[in-house]
């Protein structure tokens, strides 16, 4: 198996993480996006969307998003488990990366793919230009500040992590969107206890593992 990455992206890396805590390690390939190698005939016959992160399975298969990377990992390496551990648990996971996604990282991600000059005609990624909206990224600015809130008010009850005792894709992939917003300079209005506490717990695990 080979992943196709990029080291400063943030949808790679949550496959990254992911990797890591599992145990896991495979061949990398970068794609470079600053010089636009995502666009380069090889990686789009594998990607015909032309994003990272991919992983290429050893029959010539390609996944091409991360959360169906991780779905696929998950099966091949079941431990330890990232998506829960009972029937509740992994309807819980599978709504809050819905969640996550949806509320977080693509009003992030179109905050700044509509405000940035490096994203001009490339307000969503893929094989077609597509124009910048300024307005759409007001409205994303403050959809990523009710993120902050929605994380923060799961981790008042649920703690230390996302789903309660155990760490789980929850925690990647909502870490990686809120580090995503700080590089984006979308920062919590407010201080926010738990999310800060978990920010923190889910950096030292981070160091921990490296
Ligand atoms: N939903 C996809 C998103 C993939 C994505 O947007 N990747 C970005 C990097 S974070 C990309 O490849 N961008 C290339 C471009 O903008 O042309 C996933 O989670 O894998």
């Amino acid at each position: 198996m080979k992943l196709y990455d990029y080291e400063t992206a943030p949808s790679p890396r949550k496959v990254r993480i992911f990797l890591v805590k599992k145990g896991i390690e495979l061949e990398t390939i970068s794609v470079n996006l600053p010089q636009k190698e995502q666009f380069a005939d090889w990686y789009r016959q594998k990607n015909p969307n032309c994003t990272v992160p991919s992983l290429e399975l050893n029959d010539g298969t390609v996944l091409c998003e991360s959360e169906a990377i991780c779905h696929y990992l998950e099966e091949i390496y079941p431990n330890p488990p990232l998506f829960g551990r009972s029937t509740m648990e992994r309807a819980f996971v599978n709504e809050w990366l819905q969640r996550i996604d949806f509320e977080g990282y693509l009003p992030v991600a179109n905050f700044i793919r509509n405000c940035s000059d490096a994203f001009k005609d490339r307000a969503l990624p893929g094989p077609k230009p597509v124009a910048q909206i300024p307005e759409l990224a007001e409205r994303e600015r403050d959809r990523a500040q009710q993120f902050f809130y929605t994380i923060n008010d799961i981790l008042e009850s649920n703690n230390p992590w996302l789903l309660g005792k155990y760490f789980s894709i929850l925690d990647i992939f909502a870490f990686v969107t809120l580090e995503f917003a700080d590089k984006c300079q979308l920062q919590p209005e407010e201080e926010l206890n738990a999310l800060e506490i978990w920010l923190q717990k889910m950096r030292d695990s981070l160091e921990a593992t490296n």
